[in-house]
């Protein structure tokens, strides 16, 4: 079968002093940009020439239309086949900022959602019970607040201190990105709204320490998940405190020191409650030197955020506990891990030594007293070149290779936008950010399947998400400002099995609600995505 001729774009929009390209399947030649009102033609341009994309399963061209620097709305046409329609002007991602920014709001446990900020998509409090603790089962604690993980209402401390991290992150290198309101409740206008919004999960974090000990039970969850129609506040089975474990308990650590900084200057009695509990952890994790990942109890069947290796998180928390307390013992604690092998740039929620390495960078750059920060700084460097690398050699100009759509590739896809982005500010070089843009075109429609993947933005957006209160509410439309999980090629479900087999990796995704393993959402897909998008806001 030959493939029909395609144009693939970013359906929300291009910045209009960055570079602008399409990429078109099936088709090199001419193309004409068009602006939507009066239907006039406003630049011909022509593609570079085919190439065979494996990982898309197409034959690819590219048509760069940089020098369009009008202001706009557009659409591309070529052989009469017509591209999506986007948006050419300086900013065009703040609406879309808000959007991954308020998508917080909505995944929030524990409280109402009123019309007044959740719009159509109300619903009431939900998981209020206090947590039994699964070890010890006469002991309860309140566990209420904080985020629900994803599609499903487990909270998760791992996955929730990465969302947090890049929140932060995004807030302290972007801060003119997070001057308007989102706004939520507790809007005050004198503290940024991205930190009262993570405030709530941090609170909810809190109590899952274990105060006697320092340790933090891995997860708050229902023994099962519900049906997916269920709608929060209609799932009513007992909530279980997982077993402490010490990928929760470096995680906490890490998050809770960073946070000590982040609002020292906003509420000075939160931001030492939150070094306390930080350094109740790290003894925990002093003390127990030698622990065995964690594993779901018999009984328990909810997300399991397994993972046998907990040096990145304690070099993570050590990195955050020098950075914050300035204090030797952290960063000798720092320097002895930093020696280890495991990987040092990676973002997700089973490798978090990116999070460690980028804390210590940014400390040095500010108090410029570099030891290992030589080494690691060349490090992400030599990283971000391999990325750029990549994306050049890519159909879509992203950095995945073919074994790296996986569950959750989307996250992959931002995280990779993230250390670009990161690069740039350790280098000074431009080139990495207009890589990282690539990244976020391709998430926003320019991909093999001419979908956005985040709901609610795009004209060719995931209308289906595993999610289980878009299933639920009876609204026609999912919650808006999700980030899908997307293509991977491992068809971890039924759906997908059924549906996709045999596809390039690339292809590898369905928006049908009942696809988890491509199509559901989570509070850390939308966190790296807020940071990179937050370059262009
Ligand atoms: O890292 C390996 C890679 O080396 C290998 O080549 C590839 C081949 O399949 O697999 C990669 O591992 C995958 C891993 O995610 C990567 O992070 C596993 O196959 C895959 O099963 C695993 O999926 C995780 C999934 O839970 C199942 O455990 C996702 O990362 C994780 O995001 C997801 O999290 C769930 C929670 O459990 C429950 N709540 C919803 C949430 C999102 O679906
Ligand atoms: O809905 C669940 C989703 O949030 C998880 O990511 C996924 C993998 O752990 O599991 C989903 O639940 C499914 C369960 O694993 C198997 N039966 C069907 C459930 C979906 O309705
Ligand atoms: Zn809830």
């Amino acid at each position: 079968m030959i493939e029909k001729i395609s144009i693939k774009v970013n359906q929300v929009g291009y910045p209009l002093h960055e570079r602008k390209a399409a990429v078109f399947v099936n088709y090199q030649g001419s193309f004409e940009v068009i602006e939507e009102e009066s239907g006039k033609v406003v630049y011909s341009f022509e593609t570079g020439p085919l190439v065979s994309d494996r990982i898309s399963g197409s034959t690819v061209s590219y048509g760069e239309f940089s020098r369009l620097t009008q202001t706009g709305r557009y659409y591309i046409r070529a052989n009469e086949e017509f591209s999506s329609r986007f948006e050419v002007k300086e900013k065009p991602f703040d609406e879309l900022h808000q959007s991954l920014l308020k998508a917080f709001y909505f995944y929030r446990c524990g409280a109402d959602l009123p019309e007044e900020f959740a719009g159509e998509w109300t619903h009431k409090a939900c998981h209020t019970k206090p947590g039994i603790v699964y070890s010890e089962p006469s002991r309860k604690l309140d566990c209420n607040g904080g985020w629900h993980d994803a599609g499903d209402y487990g909270k998760y401390v791992v996955p929730g201190a990465k969302a947090v991290a890049d929140l932060f992150l995004a807030y302290e290198l972007f801060p003119t990105a997070f001057q308007n309101a989102i706004p939520i409740p507790e809007t005050d206008n004198k503290t940024p709204d991205v930190l009262l919004e993570c405030r709530y999960e941090l609170e909810w974090l809190l109590k899952m320490q274990d105060t006697h000990t320092g340790g933090v039970f891995h997860k708050l969850t229902t023994l099962e998940f519900p049906g997916l129609d269920v709608m929060p506040e209609n799932d009513l089975g007992d909530l279980y405190l997982s077993p402490i474990s010490a990928t929760a308990t470096g995680c906490f650590a890490a998050i809770m020191a960073h946070a000590a900084r982040v609002y020292q200057s906003y509420d000075q009695v939160f931001a030492n409650r939150c070094l306390e509990a930080a350094l109740l952890s790290w003894g925990w994790l002093q003390a127990n030197p030698k622990v065995s990942g964690f594993n779901n109890p018999k009984e328990i069947v909810t997300g399991e955020y397994g993972d046998e290796v907990d040096i990145d998180e304690r070099y993570w928390a050590a990195a955050e506990l020098y950075r914050t307390t300035g204090q030797d013992q952290f960063h000798q604690e720092f320097l002895m891990l930093a020696k280890e092998n495991f990987p040092k740039y990676s973002l997700g929620w089973a490798d978090v030594g990116g999070y460690g390495t980028i804390a210590y960078l940014l400390h040095e750059i500010e108090n410029g007293n570099c030891e290992v920060y030589q080494e690691l700084a060349e490090g992400l460097l030599k990283h971000a070149d391999e990325l750029v690398k990549k994306s050049n050699n890519d159909g879509y100009f992203i950095s995945l290779q073919e074994n790296e759509y996986i569950w959750g590739s989307n996250m992959e896809v931002m995280n990779n936008g993230m250390i670009l982005l990161i690069a740039e500010l350790v280098s000074g070089k431009s080139s990495y950010s207009s890589c990282a843009l690539d990244h976020v075109h391709y998430l926003l429609g320019r991909n093999v399947l001419d979908i956005s993947y985040v709901t609610g933005h795009g004209s060719k957006r995931v209308l289906h998400p595993h999610h289980r209160p878009s299933v639920g509410d009876h609204v026609a439309d999912p919650i808006p400002g999700l980030v899908i999980g997307g293509p991977n090629s491992g068809l971890q479900d039924e759906c997908a099995k059924e549906h996709l087999k045999g596809m390039p990796p690339a292809r590898c995704f369905i928006d049908h609600q009942d696809s988890y393993s491509t199509n559901e959402v989570t509070i850390y897909w939308n966190s790296p995505a807020v940071f990179v998008v937050s370059r262009w806001v």
